[in-house]
Parts: C-alpha cells; sequence; structure tokens
C-alpha cells in the first residue's frame, strides 16, 4: 500500500506490528480489481458481522453447534458482551494478543469476534496441543490473555505456570458467559487501520518449531474475496459443515469467514471424525462440506459398503484441502455421493486456497489454476520460471502472504517476491498445476526423482489398500528405496504374497522404476491435528 493510503494503527501495544518482517523480505502483495481495493481502515470483525446485522441480515441462522443456534445479531450480541468482559474487567488494549482454546462451537466463534471488535490479536490453538506446546506459542507471541473451553483448561494452567507473559486466563462454559451475560448490550468495534494484525497462525507444521503467521484485517477480507466467490460460490442459504479446526485457517476460512462473508450459515461441532462428520451432515441437513483428503476417503468408504447409512443428499458441494487429493479419492467420492470434489491448495502463510478447481475444471490428479487475484509459477532453483511441464518448486504471489513473527524462516518461504510454499509442481498442457510432493519428499532412487504422493496414488488404487503412506529409505546402492507404509482393509492379509500384489500393481499402474521397493504393514499412520501425515516419523521409522 502506498504510504500516502496507509492510516495510523490503532494498536497501542505494538509488539507484533514491531515484529512484522522488514519490507525488503515481504512478499510481493497484488491487489487487482475492485474486490481488492480496501479503505485504510478496516475491521474485518465490522465487516463481516456488524455490517451483515446493520444490512439487514440480523435475524438470518448464523450459527449452530454444542446446543445452540444463534442468529447473525445473537452472535453479534454475544461477541460485544465478551469484548466488553474483555476490555472493561481485563484490560485488553488494542494490539494484545489473545490465546483461543477449544473445539469449534459457537462460542469460540464469538470469542474469536470479541478480540478481533476490540482490536486485539486472535491466536488460535489446536485443542489438542498439551502444556509444553501451549508454552512455547505463548511465550512466541507474548500472549497476555487466554480465552479457553473449560474441559480443556488444565493443559493451559500447567502452561501458565512458566509464562509470565498470560495473566488473565477466563474459562467459557459457565465463568464467561456469566460476566458477559452481566454486561449492557454493544460494543464499539475498534477502528483498526487494514493492515494493523487480526490474527496469528501457528502453522501446523508436520515438523519443527511452530512458526506465527500474522494476517492483517485486509488479509481476511481478502481470502473472503478471492476463493469463495470465484470457485465455491456458495449462496446465502448454504450451511457449512466440516472438520478443520478453527485454529487452522482452514478451519478459519471455510467454517466461518466465508460462510458469514456470503450471509450463509454454519455448523461448529467438536473434532469430527468421518463416523461424526456424516451424522452431523445428516442431522442439520449440511449443504457445504470442508475436510481431508483422508476424512473423505473413509467417508466414501463406509457409504460403499453399507457401514455408514446417514443420509447425506443436501449436500451441494464438497472441499478438500490440507493435502494432495489422491485421483482415487476423488473418485470414490462421486461414486459414494454423486458429489466432484473442490480441491483447492493453501497454507497458513498465504491464509487460504490459492489454486483450486471447482467441479466444472475438477480433473483427477491436477489441484487446478490459480485463483482469481493470484498469480503461481514453477521456479527452478536459480529462481527462473520453468517452461511448462517441467517438475519445480511452487511460487505464489497476490493480496495474502507470509508475515512471519519474527522468524529467520522468513527467507526461506519468501524469495525474489515470490511465496515459496516447499511443494514440488508442475504445470500440465491444459495449464492445470498438478502436484507431485512436498520439496523435501521427493525421493531420490538409483538416479530416478520419485514424487511418494504419486505412488501413494496408485496404492490408492488397489481394492486391499485404506491408506498408505511412501517415503525414501535410506540404500546404498540407490542412495534411496521407495518403502511404502500400508494399512489393509479389513479382511486382507499382510504376507509376502499381499506384498508381490501390490508392487505388481504399482508397476503396471505407473512407472515400473517407481514401484516400493520395501512395504510394510501398519493398523494406522501417523497424521497431524489436521489430516496431515506425519512422513518424518515413517522416515524415522526406517532408519
Ligand atoms: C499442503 C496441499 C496438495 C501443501 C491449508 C487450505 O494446508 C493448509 O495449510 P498448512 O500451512 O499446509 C500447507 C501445505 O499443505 N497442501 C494443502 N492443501 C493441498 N497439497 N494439494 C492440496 N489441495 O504442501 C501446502 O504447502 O497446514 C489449506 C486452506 C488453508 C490452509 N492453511
Amino acid at each position: 500500500m502506498p504510504a500516502a493510503q496507509r492510516a495510523a494503527s490503532a494498536h497501542i501495544d505494538t509488539f507484533a506490528r514491531d515484529r512484522l518482517p522488514p519490507p525488503q523480505a515481504l512478499p510481493d502483495f497484488i491487489f487487482e480489481g475492485p474486490a481488492l481495493q480496501f479503505p485504510a481502515r478496516l475491521n474485518c470483525a465490522t465487516a463481516l458481522l456488524g455490517d451483515a446485522v446493520q444490512r439487514g441480515d440480523g435475524a438470518r441462522l448464523c450459527v449452530q453447534g454444542a446446543g445452540l443456534r444463534w442468529s447473525f445479531a445473537e452472535l453479534q450480541a454475544q461477541a460485544d458482551r465478551i469484548a466488553r468482559v474483555l476490555v472493561e474487567d481485563l484490560g485488553l488494549v488494542p494490539g494484545n494478543r489473545v490465546l483461543l482454546r477449544g473445539a469449534n462451537s459457537p462460542m469460540l466463534a464469538a470469542c474469536w469476534f470479541a478480540v478481533v471488535k476490540a482490536g486485539g490479536i486472535a491466536v488460535g490453538s489446536m485443542p489438542l496441543l498439551r502444556a509444553g506446546e501451549l508454552a512455547a506459542i505463548v511465550a512466541k507471541a507474548q500472549i497476555s490473555h487466554a480465552l479457553c473451553d473449560a474441559p480443556l483448561a488444565d493443559e493451559l494452567l500447567r502452561a501458565q505456570t512458566q509464562c509470565p507473559s498470560l495473566r488473565h486466563l477466563l474459562r467459557y462454559g459457565g465463568e464467561l458467559e456469566a460476566r458477559a451475560a452481566a454486561k449492557p448490550a454493544g460494543f464499539d468495534d475498534v477502528d483498526t487501520a487494514a493492515d494493523d494484525i487480526a490474527l496469528i497462525a501457528f502453522t501446523s507444521g508436520t515438523t519443527g518449531v511452530p512458526k506465527g503467521t500474522m494476517h492483517h484485517h485486509r488479509d481476511v477480507m481478502a481470502a473472503c474475496a478471492c476463493w469463495p466467490p470465484h470457485v465455491l460460490r456458495p449462496r446465502p442459504d448454504d450451511v457449512f459443515i466440516g472438520s478443520p479446526p478453527l485454529a487452522f485457517t482452514f478451519g478459519l476460512g471455510g467454517l466461518l469467514l466465508f460462510p458469514l462473508a456470503a450471509r450463509a450459515s454454519t455448523v461448529l461441532i467438536e473434532k469430527a471424525a468421518p463416523e461424526t462428520l456424516t451424522a452431523a451432515i445428516a442431522r442439520y441437513r449440511a449443504t457445504v462440506c470442508f475436510t481431508a483428503p483422508t476424512s473423505y476417503r473413509a467417508m466414501a468408504l463406509a457409504l460403499l459398503d453399507g457401514r455408514c447409512t446417514d443420509d447425506l443428499s443436501s449436500l451441494r458441494k464438497c472441499v478438500s484441502a490440507g493435502e494432495a487429493l489422491p485421483a482415487a479419492t476423488r473418485a470414490l467420492w462421486k461414486q459414494a455421493t454423486g458429489i466432484e470434489l473442490i480441491d483447492g491448495i493453501g497454507s497458513t502463510e498465504l491464509l487460504h486456497i490459492f489454486i483450486s478447481a471447482d467441479e466444472q475444471q475438477a480433473r483427477g490428479g491436477a489441484t487446478g489454476l490459480p485463483v482469481p487475484g493470484y498469480r503461481a509459477a514453477i521456479l527452478g532453483d536459480d529462481g527462473r520460471e520453468l517452461p511448462r511441464g517441467e517438475v519445480g518448486r511452487l511460487a505464489v504471489k497476490g493480496p495474502t502472504g507470509c508475515k512471519y513473527l519474527d522468524d529467520p524462516r522468513q527467507a526461506q518461504y519468501v524469495q525474489h517476491g515470490w511465496n515459496l510454499t516447499g511443494d514440488a509442481y508442475r504445470i500440465a498442457d491444459d495449464g492445470q498445476f498438478e502436484y507431485q510432493a512436498r520439496t523435501d519428499d521427493m525421493i531420490v532412487s538409483g538416479g530416478y526423482n520419485i514424487a511418494g504422493p504419486e505412488v501413494e496414488a496408485a496404492l490408492l488404487l488397489h481394492p486391499a489398500v485404506a491408506e498408505c503412506g511412501v517415503v525414501g529409505e535410506p540404500d546404498e546402492a540407490r542412495g534411496m528405496v521407495v518403502k511404502a507404509y500400508i494399512v489393509l482393509k479389513p479382511g486382507h492379509a499382510a504376507d509376502e504374497s499381499m506384498t508381490r500384489t501390490l508392487q505388481d500393481f504399482v508397476k503396471q499402474t505407473i512407472a515400473p522404476y517407481k514401484y516400493p521397493r520395501a512395504v510394510a504393514y501398519r493398523a494406522s499412520l501417523p497424521r497431524t491435528e489436521t489430516g496431515k501425515l506425519q512422513r518424518f516419523k515413517l522416515r524415522d521409522a526406517t532408519t
């Protein structure tokens, strides 16, 4: 944004702003088209919630779950009262970081809006985190306040003993609601600058120390203006549902920001395993579903073999992200429900999805095209764009981009003005972007580059395979060999003959040199709370 258009920050506590990367370490930002022209002053809570109520949508259904059912006006009223508790009772000043800890629920949504209305910075945390992991986040972001779902308070109380910055911890599920109910109605949202920080999302990362990615109020509205209207195209009568936690920006966008921006409604349910999710879709007559590829696969298998009898006929659109979508899973979901999945790659650093395909563009094995508002390219190791067809590093720029909180890894994610996601991709002849692997998951075996996910996609086509993960195993002769970890469907024996069958099957399906020379069987595979396969754990198991 040109300096002249910049509004003064509303943040009194400048901790986060002071720890933004220096201008030369930021990616390029592009704001093309009328939907991406933002005023200098913008509070995304006002834009998403206050404006909905003001423009006459107050009585419409907004959020359900945990036995609650709130209209836009009711969510706004609850968020206003919580904002008053934060400011009047707990001394919150604009710029303070507030930890949110809880399973997805309407109260968690109200807390998120309360923090952002008050000019605070919302810091989500995954429900499964333990005291040590919570303490690392609290220390890194110097968090002063926490709002916590009562049953999850123990780990946070334990973290608090090591965290002097965390002065105020309030539980909801009783205490916070009682305090909020005693407050008068209404709250004047803090008039933040468009580039004040609204949230810090810690990366779900499958390895290493968590990174805090910072996002402006403007970034939230940019995410709402790009992928949803161009690819998802929701309607005001849609009912959103899904499994990703609101602490994961896939969930925050898909289950809170996007439904509200569309004036649709959302169902927020606690950690939704595939069985819980299908039951909730049926119960709430949900129309738009967000979850990870493995969850679609598990739901499809249960529907097809009759274990699941839930009525999913209300579903209209299904979105898959978080991991590469194998073509076999796309086909299974279509077979089970008749619905073509909408795949999209997003990242915590870019806030949400930047390459995707709608139902018409969707093609097995391809993620899709750059979402309007974003540009994408494939770069070689020297940073130059590669010709079509060649595998290289995925590079993206648009209205959102990587801004780590005080982290030297900024220089890895952002190079030459591009955001480098760490994924190896190629552009196919039809212009669609095809995922290969995480850059550091490429297996180099006997001089060949082999992408683990391609071998996984082939194995998933075999009827005996429920789940699988493919990694490189160090090998004296070849450098690495392809090793497959396999979870078999019930009723199949994990023996030599199965191994030969699967190896032959891969050789028949993709180039024979890619077949797994080593095969191991497991009862389950290690995954993060967001559904990503933890390949590093499989790799550790091989050494
Ligand atoms: C991988 C995908 C292939 C890819 C996310 C949608 O996953 C999200 O954010 P994370 O920071 O991870 C980012 C990385 O995950 N990935 C995600 N989606 C796909 N790979 N196809 C996909 N469709 O390696 C990427 O770099 O946890 C996804 C929206 C918001 C998000 N934060």
